[in-house]
């Protein structure tokens, strides 16, 4: 049985990673850490949770020692818009934590996993089917870093001999936790206000696609690559994954379906339409496919079904 550290655990998909490795791999087998925070979640008080900042190398040992953890699930890291707004700070979290958490994980043998993004590309990239192994000249500062730390992560693999793994995720949406500072997140805004106001104003503009996933789908993902036999892996760090690519007006058509009176305008961002403009239009994951059998289970008009079925509940709105 794994012992996992999961670190950014409170962040859009550690919080729901946590509940749903604790429910494959036993509760108390399942660190959730994050940096400190006003309010703490429920998921640190329904298992093992420790405060650690990735900046700061001791904490994550001391927190690897403590629960005799073999497997580190790194999450902490700011997102593309935010990072636009700080970049030395995003430079100094993503990589600086990245290579913490490798240097932990190789002195303590620890198995690790760590997201790359669609970020990981940039504007000479081929957008459409974008290929596995292709340019990667991203013009962001979270998508340098997302780009060295795939390196990174084939250099620890290569060099000391470290089971790392990867995928690359495109945009997530999810009920549970609201992305924070990511340019894929008018796709989660996008249903609070279609629930909320039957309304909404996209920050990115119609006819620009992006790759976009369910968290379900992403949580699996997660579980099945770091699960997958290690002699049929021919990529490891850095796997393209998608489950769908849509542009705004295609997912508002999906909202339609559901609320019929639903009424979708822009009011465009630059700096993130910028960014979006220069990520992939839709991914070729066969490599996933191949090496380890990714499929995802939704698509977007059964992704569209559930978020509104579960915000409905959670937003206590019929
Ligand atoms: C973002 O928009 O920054 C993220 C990502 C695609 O990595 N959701």
């Amino acid at each position: 049985m794994k012992k996992i550290l999961v670190t950014g655990a409170f962040g859009q998909i550690g919080s729901e990673l946590v509940a749903y490795t604790r429910k494959v791999y036993g509760t108390d087998n399942v660190v959730a850490s994050n940096i400190i925070v006003k309010n703490t979640p429920k998921i640190a008080e329904e298992g093992p949770y420790e405060i650690v900042d990735v900046q700061d190398p001791q904490q994550i040992a001391d927190a690897v020692k403590k629960y005799k953890v073999d497997t580190i699930i790194h999450l902490a890291a700011l997102l593309s818009a935010v990072g636009e707004t700080k970049p030395s700070l995003a430079w100094n979290v993503n990589m600086g934590g990245l290579f913490n958490v490798l240097e932990v994980a190789r002195e303590y043998n620890c198995s690790v996993f760590t997201p790359s993004s669609i970020a990981a590309f940039g504007p000479s990239t081929p957008a459409e089917k974008t290929p596995q192994d292709t340019i990667q000249r991203p013009t962001t500062m979270y998508g340098v870093t997302k780009v060295a730390g795939e390196l990174l992560c084939d250099y620890y693999h290569k060099r000391y001999g470290l089971d790392t793994r990867g995928v690359r995720f495109p945009g997530l949406i999810s009920y549970a936790t609201l992305p924070g500072g990511g340019t894929t997140d008018y796709a989660v805004h996008i249903y609070y206000d279609a629930i909320r106001k039957g309304s909404y104003t996209s920050f990115i503009d119609k006819g620009t696609y992006m790759d976009m996933m369910y968290m379900p789908d992403a949580l699996n993902s997660i579980v099945m690559l770091a699960e997958a036999d290690p002699s049929k892996l021919i990529h490891r760090n850095a796997f393209n994954i998608s489950a769908m690519s849509f542009e705004p007006e295609q997912l508002a058509a999906s909202i339609k379906k559901y609320i019929p009176n639903f009424v979708l305008d822009y009011d465009v961002d630059p700096i993130r339409q910028d960014i979006a403009n220069s990520w992939p239009n839709s991914l070729d994951d066969s490599a996933a496919r191949a090496e380890w059998g990714w499929s995802p289970k939704y698509n977007l008009d059964t992704m569209t079904k559930d978020m509104i079925d579960k915000l409905r509940i959670k937003l206590d709105i019929k």
